[in-house]
């Protein structure tokens, strides 16, 4: 690989030690854990060009961290970026909040060949990337006059606000949930919109969780209570690709431990960054399983006498006989079901759960002591395990773990869910009511749009009314690549799209041409972060929490507008214009918020100041976070919002359900916490045709589709399939082959990575890559979404998006 080739390509103006500095070579350097000497670098510059400024900016994309850059600014462009270089390295305190690879490398998202540069109108057929450039003025009347035709035709539930969240990080800015964006705002000021529910990151554990626990979200403990436990166990959690700022959560985690030196067990079918060398031990598990894998354990707790019954019966509902509820059938409870005395009659041992899980059964016996035996645990989940058909089943399987063990609302233990991490109370842009009650799944969008009026509240979790009144007509992409990139199969999104008689506009504001914005039908090109002014918020990280001053660093490039900007003068041609705007301009209302934010915040600086610091930190001043602490003190004067107001290992809410929806046969709701088989899983009928599962992850290379067009970053991580030595070789496929991975839906070509950093039977890919398809719609990019499908999971409706089947063979 020739990285200063890729490297100087785009960006001829490059300069050499910035080059060394975003180069790939430093992408290898940090993820070997090498430092780097940036700020040495700084001063070579300062030294050497006496005019050079230093303006704050800010990462604001959806990694889960958010992170400050010091942009050196010279003629109006950005030559060289920095990040934090204020308070210490003391965790938990006021330490550095360094940014990654990703962020330091924005200079070339802002500079990146694909940028947007005016407003556009598409010409050929949706996906063929073909636009004309139109005037600003001609942009937004057309977007008006289409508005006001639809809502006038079809109402406003006709008008839907898509999942999006480039700039999740931003206050005027930010991107997601739609009730808290600019654009609700505006729509708010002419009748409303179609609201979602629901993420394509939490959809089912957000649901699943739920019935055990109550109170909607489910806390987890903060990851700096690690400090105070002596055991790690996570499933499907890689806070060292997902959260990968210095001021997120891997830093605390490995801080933390240092300090305990708790063992940290890993369970996952990818052998991750997370562990690289740091865990004690990898348990690589089947895809799909890991409630097969806790019914064993349990079957170990309970016949070797280590769950905490004094618990179970105190807290908690239907773990056996004694606290099942009336309405359910006797023997119905968890114990009779791990131990084979319910309707099924299989005792959940661990040979059963070798079978399943791939684990071998003598593993799950010495995991099970050692969670049974090490206390406090802190046993918790990411979100990879639920993102599958059967993740809300599979999200409060693995909370039985602590539930058993009574881990929960002790410090160092916690619920089984992720970490919760302290926010700081800065005030929001306020956006209006919205006067229509309708919201769909996120992820049903595509269905809303070919038979939106037949969707009902029980057929496909429409809320807030019982049946839709209109399909999808007008569609807003802001900052969002989910209308094709990242919502799951492309092909079927494409077919529904190409028929513009049925969802008749798609407005996408962006900065890049994506392949969201190729199947858009105007195009209007936004300032990307460091154009503007901001304030940057909201970050993932364990007990102290920052606000970054997000100013603007250089002017926009090309004829972009910021999105309040262009939202004011589409609410001029809207006749909503004071509605809107109040009468400040974008700055004028980052003031007024401060001005608020300090009434909550004493302690924040002025303005000025602030602007001049540019991050302000602050530790949770009610120490480490332990979930349901005050439940586990006292329960009756603090139950849990569930209906028993006890943790429920038995739903009656679930059973219900399990009753009276309509489900397919190989979709199962249940009350208990079981394991189940489910469509595109280990044991699926289809296994014969398509043999191998699909699992998708979130790579350090990108978020999500964002930076995915940065060169270096993409010779440094580049996009392969992980492919176990073993079914490489029954394939004949060697290390960085080129090889076909294919299902009904879609085909993708690309590398091999040759591994056995993944379990055999399982092949998996990082989501994300630039959709790029030649005339057969082959993806040559390896985005997984050609393969991924649009059928919902049972309960939650959600994106099982990393449960696939497929095959793949050798080119
Ligand atoms: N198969 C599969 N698919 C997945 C996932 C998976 O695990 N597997 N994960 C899902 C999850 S959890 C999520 S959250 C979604 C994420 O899906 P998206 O929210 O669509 O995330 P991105 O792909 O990063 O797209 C963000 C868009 O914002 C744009 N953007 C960035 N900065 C700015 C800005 O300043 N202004 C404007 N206007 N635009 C900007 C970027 O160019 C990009 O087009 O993907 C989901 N899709
Ligand atoms: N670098 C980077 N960071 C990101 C993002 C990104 O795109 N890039 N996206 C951000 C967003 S919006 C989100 S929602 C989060 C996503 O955070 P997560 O959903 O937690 O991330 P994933 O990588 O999808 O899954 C975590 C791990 O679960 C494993 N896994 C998958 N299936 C199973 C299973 O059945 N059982 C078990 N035990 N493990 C399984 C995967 O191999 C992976 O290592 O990450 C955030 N952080
Ligand atoms: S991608 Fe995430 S971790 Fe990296 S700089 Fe941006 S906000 Fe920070
Ligand atoms: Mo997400």
């Amino acid at each position: 690989m020739d990285i200063t080739k890729l490297a100087g390509q785009n960006l001829p103006q490059i300069k050499r030690r910035d080059f060394v500095k975003a180069s790939g070579l430093t992408a290898l350097a940090a993820t070997s854990g090498l430092s780097i000497p940036f700020t040495t670098q700084a001063k070579d510059v300062q030294s050497t060009q006496s005019e050079e400024k230093i303006v704050w900016s800010a990462c604001t994309v959806n990694c889960g961290s958010r992170c400050p850059l010091r942009m050196h600014v010279k003629d109006n462009q950005i030559i060289y970026v920095e990040t934090d270089n204020t308070g210490t390295e003391t965790y938990n305190l006021d330490h550095q909040v360094r940014a990654c690879l990703r962020g330091r490398s924005m200079r070339r998202r802002v500079y990146n060949p694909d940028r947007l540069k005016y407003p556009m109108k598409r010409i050929g057929k949706r996906g063929e990337g073909k636009f004309k450039r139109i005037s600003w003025d001609q942009a937004l009347t057309e977007i008006a006059q289409s508005l006001q035709k639809n809502i006038a035709e079809y109402g406003n539930e006709s008008i839907y606000l898509n999942y999006g969240t480039g700039t999740l990080g931003g206050t005027v800015t930010k991107s997601w949930p739609p009730g808290s964006t600019l654009i609700a705002r505006l729509m708010n000021c002419i009748g409303g919109y179609l609201n979602h529910y629901g993420d394509y990151s939490t959809a089912q554990i957000a649901v699943g969780l739920d019935y055990t626990y109550g109170g909607g979200w489910v806390l987890g403990n903060g990851l700096a209570d690690i400090e105070n436990t002596k055991l790690v166990v996570l499933f499907g959690n890689n806070p060292s690709e997902t959260r990968m700022s210095g001021g997120g959560l891997t830093y605390c985690i490995e801080q933390a431990r240092e300090k305990s030196k708790a063992k940290m067990i890993i369970i996952d079918p990818r052998y991750t960054d997370t562990g690289a060398g740091r865990e004690d031990e990898w348990i690589p598990i089947r895809p799909g399983t890991d409630a097969a894998l806790v019914s064993a354990l349990a079957y170990v707790l309970i016949t070797e006498n280590m769950v905490d019954q004094p618990f179970l019966d105190k807290y908690c509902v239907g773990y056996d006989e004694k606290t099942l509820p009336k309405s359910a059938a006797s023997n119905s409870h968890y114990k009779a079901y791990i131990l084979g005395q319910s309707d099924d009659g299989i005792a959940k041992t661990p040979d059963w759960a070798a079978k399943i899980t791939g684990i071998p059964a003598d593993r799950i016996v010495k995991l099970a002591r050692e969670i049974g035996q090490t206390k406090p645990a802190y046993i918790a989940q990411g979100w990879g395990p639920q993102r599958r058909s059967n993740g809300e089943i599979i999200s409060r399987a693995i909370a039985m773990l602590p539930i058993l063990t009574g881990n929960v609302g002790i410090s160092g233990g916690n619920t089984g869910a992720r970490e919760s991490a302290y926010g700081v109370p800065f005030v929001r842009m306020p956006t209006l009511t919205n006067p229509i009650e309708a919201s769909i799944p996120m992820f049903l969008w595509t269905d809303a749009i070919i038979r939106g009026t037949e969707m009902t509240a029980t057929t496909d979790g429409i809320r807030g009314v019982e049946k839709l009144s209109a399909p999808i007509k007008v569609i807003w992409n802001y900052a969002s690549n989910c209308l094709i990139n990242q919502h799951s199969q492309i092909n079927r999104t494409h077919d529904i799209l190409q028929d513009e008689s049925k969802c008749e506009l798609i407005i996408t504001i962006d900065n890049h041409m994506t392949s969201t914005a190729k199947y858009s039908d105007i195009l209007l090109p936004d300032c990307m972060t460091s154009e503007q002014m901001d304030f940057c918020l909201d970050a993932y990280v364990a007990n102290m929490n920052y606000v970054i001053f997000a100013d603007q660093v250089v002017k926009p490039s090309f004829e972009c507008r910021n999105l309040y900007d262009m939202l004011s003068a589409l609410a001029e041609k809207l006749g909503v214009k004071q509605q809107f705007t109040e009468g400040r301009t974008q700055e004028e209302w980052l003031r007024h918020l401060y001005q608020q934010s300090r009434e909550n915040l004493p302690e924040l600086p002025t303005f000025a100041e602030f602007r001049q610091q540019g991050i302000f930190k602050k530790v949770d001043p009610n120490g480490f976070k332990i979930a349901y602490k005050d439940f586990r003190e006292d329960p009756e004067q603090n139950p849990l919002q569930t209906p028993s107001g006890k943790i429920e290992i038995y739903s009656e809410r679930l059973a219900e359900i399990a009753q009276t929806w309509k489900l397919a046969k190989d979709e199962v709701i249940h009350p208990l916490p079981i394991h189940v088989d489910s469509f595109e899983h280990y044991g699926d009928p289809l296994m014969e045709k398509y043999p191998l599962q699909l699992s998708g992850f979130h790579y350090k290379a990108r978020t999500h589709s964002t930076y995915g067009n940065v060169d270096v970053l993409k010779s440094a991580n580049p996009q392969e399939i992980w492919i176990n030595p073993i079914d490489a070789q029954s394939r004949g496929v060697k290390n960085g082959d080129l090889i076909r991975i294919f299902n009904d839906r879609g085909e993708i070509h690309i590398n091999a990575k040759v591994t056995p950093r993944i379990i055999p039977g399982v092949v998996a890919l990082g989501e994300g890559a630039w959709y790029a398809p030649d005339n057969n719609r082959v993806d040559h990019s390896g985005c997984i979404n050609v393969l991924t499908t649009q059928r919902p999971s049972p309960l939650a409706k959600g994106n099982p998006q990393h449960s696939n089947l497929v095959q793949i063979a050798k080119i």
